[in-house]
């Protein structure tokens, strides 16, 4: 099936907005390139494909096939569209020898990607006719794919987002990762509690995904350094490893909107070296050999559920070695293609981008790899390393902050640690001595090698002092890297640090998640605006106008309908759409405090029952949350949201005007299906804990109105579309420093406020858990004997008084319409593209390359 692709022009014209003259839905566009075969595929063709896969690559039949063989079929026609243009995006970044950005990341939580793909190459209505044509429904076969589950939440879902807009902005791009067997795992609720099942994505094979045999990298780990003394009183270390583990590369295609770019997503899968498995067998080892196959494949058998600070320590270490490792020998392969080992151009084609500190062993390993093994002096192989790498810094919390046991080093990665003790020796005794001279205690705190009774590695310190760029995700978190967490290092290099506020990509959470509005996106901003999120802005005029609100209001409806029906057949729950959904969608964790929202639940549910003549607007608070396996307390918050839903939703005293859901196994296919449904938009973190958020602007972008906090992206949100338009309540970050500065105690709110007090003391009740008294004192306890450590009770009364606010606005139809509609219209700056274009402009020095169609 040959596609071929219109000029860039036709493709990508100026933000619509602009262009009010030509006006064309994007169905109606997609129905007139139906009829110019050399651009997509006609239903007819694509009907064809279709079937010819499902009999010639599937091997069913039309009359045999199951849904999931369908959408195998649909997944291989589609390929055939996607592979060409991959091809064609390699074959001109290798003729042009284009700089490229390297994002490695540990997570790249991808979901699903069917309709994003059918989304970004127009073609899902052809697709959808040719279904139809055939009797099958695509939503139905769309259910089938399993979500991409290879990350834990907000830092690898930023990922995904960020390698779409790369794609789709036409920047050479490689996005390297772990091709882990099994992703986040399965959340099951079981008598209220979080049950852990395994997530075997591929178990029956991921169609998408292409291994490349022919890119294996072998990767040494282990064993010892030996240094040999050279006739000219010349030094060389020699690693002698302990183990040779092998790399497989598997790639992911990215489909940039409009088919720009195809780029790739390569992920590296561990296996055992054949011959080192063949030696120990002839000797006969064979349960050696079996227990090294073992080992080498247990590298990339799991995704690690952050959070979980210490299980597991040296086999995560393990991975992240071995992604970095693998990815850049792929990278320094690809340039000496070009370059034959002439490393004088290496920072001018080549940039890498660390997500966070998890790739950060990468810079010791490309210092390794051009000293050791390329031959450059240790001048010149730094100067190359401080020019490629930078780093994004994705927390603020302490013990999220990596640092690796010294011990663990000196076992699975010996030269790497002596190549670190170069690295920080020359940093104490020049920048730090020239700025601090004879100061041992600022030596000892920026140290990349924390001193105490174990010694560890800190890979923040070491990012840092490598990384030509360090960014924060959202202006106040930026603010905060560079004067909390890292002000000695700013007063080094203090241009350093830098801020690029997240964004999200329009295509897949507003085009492809919630198609009516886009819809009506198409018809009053133009067709362009999934380039241009900005565009969405001429909207705005419309905010007051009663026709307008009523189509708005209708699309959130039937979304919430759709939910709502989602909700019955997942929790056994019947909510009416009519009630206000109150969502609060994330990782479970302390500082983003889900159980301010209980508590807050909780009051409401009393204040009914002991009113019961008492009228409020109907409300469904609705929740989705995993939490690590091994915390305790978040796990114990989700039992509790579960058994007070539980004697919420029974309780026929209440009338119906309060339920509460927990929507088991939040992902990112149940995020498409929530987010557009969604009335109220939770982002209630304590103010300086939340870097960014990336849900709050999606929320915004479908229309919802955030009730949070002044954090994170929150402050940048409200800014753009009206404070007045959203629901900001409690301390500010100042506030909060002070609070704990002056000696927070939380004993205090709790003996002064009556209604917090008897909500607390229902805790230690059997009220939710008949029979087992003070199931739930758990959560009392870590607010009142715990200390609080996210105050939770002194923000308590001003989100009360939020919620009120919420429900005096959803009386007001009209000004809750008006409200929604500005949110939407409003969050352009919050595209992942805006992100991107700011890290190409201002940390990458990136140019874009137009692929050209491959017949022109
Ligand atoms: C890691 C850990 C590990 C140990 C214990 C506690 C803990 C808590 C959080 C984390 C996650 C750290 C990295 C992360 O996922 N950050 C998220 O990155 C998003 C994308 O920038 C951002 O929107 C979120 O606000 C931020 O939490």
């Amino acid at each position: 099936m040959a596609v071929k692709h219109p000029s860039k022009s036709a493709r990508k014209t100026a933000p619509a907005a602009k262009e009010n003259a030509v006006k064309k839905t994007a169905a109606a566009v997609e129905a007139t390139v139906n009829h110019h075969p050399s651009w997509h595929p006609s239903v007819e063709e694509l009907k064809k494909s279709i079937v010819h896969h499902l009999r010639c690559s599937i091997g069913t039949s039309e009359q045999k096939a199951s849904r999931l063989a369908w959408w195998q079929a649909v997944v291989a026609a589609v390929n055939e569209l996607i592979f060409e243009r991959l091809t064609q995006t390699q074959f001109t970044h290798a003729q042009k020898d284009t700089r490229a950005i390297n994002y490695l990341s540990a997570e790249f939580l991808m979901g699903r990607l069917t309709v994003n793909n059918l989304c970004n190459l127009e073609i899902y209505q052809t697709a959808k006719q040719a279904l139809t044509d055939l009797g099958v429904d695509i939503n139905e076969i769309c259910d089938e794919e399993p979500d991409m589950a290879l990350g834990n939440g907000g830092l690898g879902r930023l990922a995904a987002c960020y390698i779409d807009s790369m794609a789709t902005l036409d920047y050479p791009s490689v996005g390297y990762g772990i091709h882990y067997e099994n992703g986040l795992f399965r959340q099951e609720i079981r008598g209220g509690r979080q049950v852990e099942r395994p997530d075997s994505w591929r178990e029956y094979g991921c169609p998408w995904e292409v291994c490349r045999p022919e890119s294996v990298q072998n990767i040494p780990i282990g064993g010892y350094v030996e240094t040999q003394h050279g006739p000219d009183d010349s030094i060389r270390k020699v690693w002698h490893p302990a183990h040779i583990i092998k790399g497989v590369p598997w790639d992911i295609p990215v489909v940039g909107f409009r088919a720009s770019s195809v780029t790739i997503l390569r992920l590296w899968e561990s296996r055992a070296t054949e011959s080192f498995n063949w030696d120990v067998f002839n000797a006969g080892g064979y349960v050696d050999a079996q227990e090294e196959k073992s080992a080498a494949e247990a590298i990339s058998k799991v995704l690690y559920p952050n959070d979980s600070t210490e299980a597991g320590k040296m086999l995560r270490l393990t991975q992240q070695y071995f992604f970095c490792a693998c990815s850049l020998r792929d990278i320094l392969r690809r340039y000496n293609r070009a370059h034959h080992h002439d490393y004088s151009d290496f920072a001018n084609k080549i940039a890498i981008q660390l997500n966070d500190t998890h790739p950060a062993i990468a810079i010791p390993e490309l210092m390794r790899l051009l000293v050791d093994e390329e031959g450059l002096s240790w001048d010149n192989a730094w100067k190359i390393v401080t020019e490629v790498f930078a780093y994004t810094n994705h927390t603020l919390l302490p013990e999220a902050l990596e640092k690796w046991p010294l011990y663990l080093f000196e076992k699975l990665l010996p030269r790497h640690l002596e190549i670190i003790y170069e690295i920080n020796y020359r940093f104490l005794n020049g920048p730090v001595e020239a700025m601090w001279p004879g100061d041992n205690d600022k030596k000892a705190k920026l140290s990349i090698i924390e001193e105490g009774m174990v010694k560890k590695v800190r890979m923040a310190n070491l990012c840092v002092i490598a990384s030509h760029h360090v960014n924060g995700v959202a202006e106040i978190h930026s603010k905060l890297v560079k004067e909390a967490l890292f002000p000695e290092f700013d007063a080094i290099w203090p241009n350093k640090f830098c801020n690029v506020t997240n964004g999200v990509t329009p295509r897949r959470w507003l085009l492809a998640c919630n198609p009516e509005l886009a819809k009506l996106y198409d018809e009053v901003a133009g067709i362009d605006w999934p380039l241009h999120l900005e565009a969405c802005a001429a909207l705005r005029p419309y905010a007051s106008d009663p026709t307008y609100q009523q189509r708005f209001m209708e699309i959130k409806r039937r979304n919430k309908e759709a939910l709502a029906r989602e909700i019955k057949r997942l929790c056994q729950v019947e909510v009416s759409p009519d009630a206000i959904f109150d969502v609060q969608v994330k990782r479970l964790h302390e500082y983003k405090r889900q159980h301010l929202n209980l508590l807050y639940i909780m009051h409401l549910y009393r204040k009914l029952l002991s009113d019961p003549s008492l009228k409020i607007v109907p409300q469904v608070f609705i929740f989705g949350a995993k939490a690590a396996p091994a915390y305790t307390l978040a796990k114990d918050i989700i039992y509790a949201i579960n058994a007070v839903a539980e004697r919420i939703n029974n309780d026929h005293r209440i009338h119906n005007q309060l339920k509460v859901v927990f929507i088991p196994n939040y992902r990112v296919s149940l995020a498409e299906k929530i987010i557009p449904a969604a009335d109220v938009s939770e982002q209630i973190s304590t103010a300086g804990y939340e870097a960014s958020g990336t849900s709050n602007m999606k929320f915004s972008i479908n229309g919802a109105l955030t009730l949070g906090t002044m954090d994170g992206a929150n402050i940048e949100i409200v800014a753009e579309a009206g404070i007045e338009n959203n629901f900001i309540f409690g301390l500010s970050v100042a506030e909060v420093q002070d609070l704990k500065r002056r000696g927070y105690n939380p004993w205090n709110y709790y003996n002064a406020n009556p209604d917090l007090k008897a909500v607390l003391d229902w805790f230690d009740s059997d009220y939710f858990t008949p029979g087992e008294m003070g199931a739930l004192s758990s959560i009392k306890r870590s607010l009142l004997d715990g200390g609080d450590p996210f105050l939770v009770l002194a923000d308590f009364e001003s989100y009360c008084a939020a919620h009120k606010r919420v429900e005096e606005m959803y009386r007001d139809k009209a000004r809750w319409a008006r409200a929604a509609m500005l949110n939407s219209a409003s969050m352009g700056k919050f595209s992942s593209d805006r992100a991107i274009e700011d890290y190409a402009h201002h940390i990458w020095n990136l140019k874009n390359c137009e692929i050209k169609d491959s017949a022109s």
